[in-house]
């Protein structure tokens, strides 16, 4: 499985970016870019901190990272750079490499370091190599959370705002219909034409027209915006705080703050500290009680999404959780609402719980099992030092891909790969979850 991972990483590579899958993502998305370099840390240190230097070749003037650096030879993404236009519209952007103006969950900190603990493994030269590569890197990664902290946590509930459900990462979860229901597409959204339906097997398995056209038009306003997060605080129509990137934030944030310690660098360090403090705060005020699950915020009408999502575990991401919540959250995530729902081919949980109306086992973010947030839950359980639950679901993982075509989501009940095959990112987890095996 590990050969079979690797070459899929290598068919997937340009030399300096990873596509996030073969035809239907060709270019280098954000965050699919920090897992596939945890992923290549494992057979190639040298091309994992290539993958992020290629990455942060994108980053804005502004410290924005943005969620897709524009492959320049590739073709047949939709809406590609002459949609986005961003160095048209913004001097914050590069004019080249040609970028989006949107971001991803800021999991960057966290490659970082997962790629300097598989470089102290190896030790020798590649470790002194990789560790100047940190120190190189330090400074762009530090741009990157102050942008976060300064551009994008919310004044009132100390979340992190995004303007388009796309800066998810989970694009069409139910957990942003509310907000979705309340963008309404107004005069001028360009003709276009979908190109995304053509890659998969069922078309049932993307986003509807209605999402798309609302998609764009958020695109549509972001631009009108300059891509300036101050004025789409005042005109965006899709304003939310995400519980899931803001714990991502936390504990990225708190990661970075070693690193900026191992550097010497103590006032960085304490003001990463004090980002990661905040953040993880306003993740632990926005949890449910009845449920337990953490709630995201509309933040133009104030009300809590209590939609059982898999964000809802966002606490145990941000870590640093008192026990008993801790124990609550791991029993809930291994219990019949969620992984050990009886109807489940694997004991994994899904995007949104089989309990919830909202749930579609076939559609995209609103009901797949994605190994890729699965493997994000491994990660934070290790860290949280969950090991029996976290070796749990990287056993059942590795089951769920034995059949090696390294789907982008995966159906519950059936267990069939959906989406796009030869997903990047799903190569990329096994790779980091067979060297855990090992
Ligand atoms: C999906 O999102 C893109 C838009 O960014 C798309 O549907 O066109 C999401 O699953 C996202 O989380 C992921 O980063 C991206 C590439 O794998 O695809």
């Amino acid at each position: 499985m590990a050969a079979r991972a690797a070459y899929i990483l290598r068919d997937n590579s340009n030399g300096h970016i990873t596509k996030a899958s073969p035809t239907l993502y060709p270019h280098q998305w954000s965050w699919d870019a920090a897992f596939n370099a945890i992923g290549l840390a494992t057979i190639d240190l040298a091309r994992a901190r290539l993958e992020l230097d290629s990455l942060f070749a994108g980053q804005w003037r502004n410290g924005l990272l943005p969620h897709i650096v524009f492959d320049p030879n590739a073709d047949g993404y939709w809406p590609g750079p002459s949609q986005w236009e961003c160095s048209a519209h913004s001097e914050e952007a590069p004019s080249a490499p040609a970028t989006s103006g949107i971001i991803d969950p800021p999991v960057h900190a966290i490659a970082v370091d997962r790629i300097l603990a598989i470089a102290s493994s190896v030790g020798g030269p590649e470790l002194a190599r990789t560790e100047a590569w940190a120190r190189g890197i330090y400074p762009k990664l530090l741009a990157w959370h102050r942008f976060l902290a300064r551009d994008r946590a919310d004044k009132e509930t100390g979340l992190i705002t995004l303007f388009h459900g796309w800066e998810s990462g989970t694009d069409n979860s139910p957990r942003w219909d509310a907000p979705y229901a309340g963008v309404e597409v107004g005069p001028g959204l360009p003709l276009y034409e979908r190109k995304d339906k053509a890659h998969v097997s069922d078309v049932g398995q993307r986003p509807t027209d209605h999402e798309y056209d609302r998609y764009l038009w958020l695109v549509e306003e972001a631009k009108r915006a300059s891509y300036s997060s101050g004025l789409l605080r005042q005109t965006g129509s899709f304003q939310v705080g995400d519980v899931l990137s803001t714990a991502i934030f936390a504990c990225a944030s708190d990661l970075l703050a070693s690193l900026a310690t191992r550097l010497n660098k103590r006032d960085d360090a304490a003001e990463l500290k004090d980002y990661a403090a905040q953040a993880r705060a306003a993740v632990f005020c926005h949890v449910d009680e009845a449920s337990g699950l953490a709630a995201d915020v509309d933040l133009r009408t104030g009300a809590w999404l209590r939609t059982e999502t898999i964000a809802g575990f966002a606490p145990l991401i941000a870590g640093g959780m008192p026990l008993t919540l801790r124990r609550r959250l791991v029993s809930l995530l291994l219990g019949p609402r969620w992984a050990g729902h009886p109807s489940l081919r694997f004991a994994l949980p899904p995007s949104t719980s089989p309990c919830s109306p909202a749930y579609d086992p076939s559609c995209y973010w609103r009901g797949p099992i994605w190994p890729v947030f699965t493997w994000l839950l491994t990660w934070a359980l290790t860290r949280s030092g969950e090991y029996t639950a976290a070796a749990a679901l990287r056993s059942t993982s590795l089951k769920q891909l034995a059949d090696e075509t390294f789907g982008e989501y995966y159906h519950p009940v059936t267990g069939a790969p959906l989406g796009s095959l030869h997903q990047s990112w799903t190569a990329a987890v096994a790779l980091d979850w067979l060297l855990e095996e090992e």
